[in-house]
């Protein structure tokens, strides 16, 4: 994990615009907001994605810079007044605070086509469908029946009660698409699998990402503003529907053991090659953070 999460930082350090480039402040808010923290998840698990497929790990590098700046983007943006209105993130200052909303918003309008950008000038698949159909995936995951819509979902659910079905249809968009698409295009960097193992690795992209939500759910009642690096309790302050709301603390943890176990099943016929998949769901679920 520490190997490739350095590899990110180096990586993502070079995509950005450097902060002597003009307009520097909004360079230098684009820098605060990717670099130096977090846990890079979603590149983790591209990266494990690709060594399942036997991707070249320089064409993985572009898709995880890609999805972990469309996550960033989202963190400026849920942040702000108009949406969260959170002044903690990574243990530092949101980019709001830090900078000042106008920027902030900027940030997030910048970094969602630099992902794209950064897809589209390398080259990541060995033909131009593949190339297209993975600027597609990472489009869908972010747009409105993705990432976007599951926030307007998340938004239009405070204080409301929402059944669990409802509340897993908005983490399946909101939390669960990019999560999903950082699993799909790192396997799509690579040429070895068929449709039939591609549905397998959807299915334990798709059972991780809801683990990866109900684990935020737990820890969000559960640890401590320092040791998240951001404000914790926020979700019962704020009278919004979780797993913990709606399950119980107890069941909600169970949830996510199960679907620990699910997400191992799906992997269950891939063998030594999927061995970090395995060990991130694990991460996912076992993390405290
Ligand atoms: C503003 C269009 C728009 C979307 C925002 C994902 C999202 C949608 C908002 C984030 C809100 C949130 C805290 C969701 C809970 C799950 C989650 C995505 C947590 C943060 O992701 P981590 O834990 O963060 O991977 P780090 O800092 O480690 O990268």
């Amino acid at each position: 994990m520490g190997s490739v999460q350095a590899r990110m930082e180096a990586a993502l350090q070079r995509f950005l615009p450097a902060p002597d480039i003009a307009p520097e402040r909004l360079h230098l808010a684009m820098r605060y907001s990717v670099l130096g923290g977090g846990k890079r998840v979603r590149p983790l698990l591209a990266f494990a994605a690709g060594e399942l497929s036997g991707a070249d790990p320089a064409r993985v590098e572009i898709v995880a810079a890609a999805v972990e700046m469309i996550h960033a983007y989202s963190l400026v943006h849920d942040d702000m007044p108009c949406m969260d209105n959170d002044v903690l993130r990574r243990g530092k200052p949101t980019c709001h605070v830090e900078f000042d909303e106008a920027t902030a918003l900027l940030v997030g309008d910048a970094l969602q086509p630099l992902a794209f950008q950064l897809m589209a000038e390398h080259v990541i698949a060995d033909s131009s469908v593949e190339h297209i159909e993975m600027l597609k995936i990472l489009a869908c995951a972010s747009g409105s029946r993705g990432m976007a819509g599951g926030q307007a979902l998340d938004l239009a659910g405070v204080g409301k009660s929402l059944s669990l079905a409802e509340l897993e249809h908005m983490h399946i968009h909101k939390t669960g698409a990019l999560i999903r698409a950082a699993v799909m295009l790192g396997a799509r960097c690579g040429h070895g699998l068929d449709a039939e193992q591609h549905g397998r690795l959807e299915r334990y992209a798709e059972t991780i990402g809801l683990a990866f939500q109900v684990v935020d759910d737990v820890l969000d009642c559960d640890a401590s503003t320092a040791t998240l690096g951001k404000t914790a309790g926020k979700d019962a302050a704020q009278d919004k529907p979780t797993y913990v709301s709606i399950l119980g603390l107890a069941r909600a943890r169970e949830l996510a053991e199960e679907l620990r176990t699910e997400a191992h099943a799906a992997l269950a016929s891939f063998g030594p090659a999927a061995a970090r998949l395995r060990e991130l769901a694990d991460f996912i679920v076992l993390r405290k953070f």
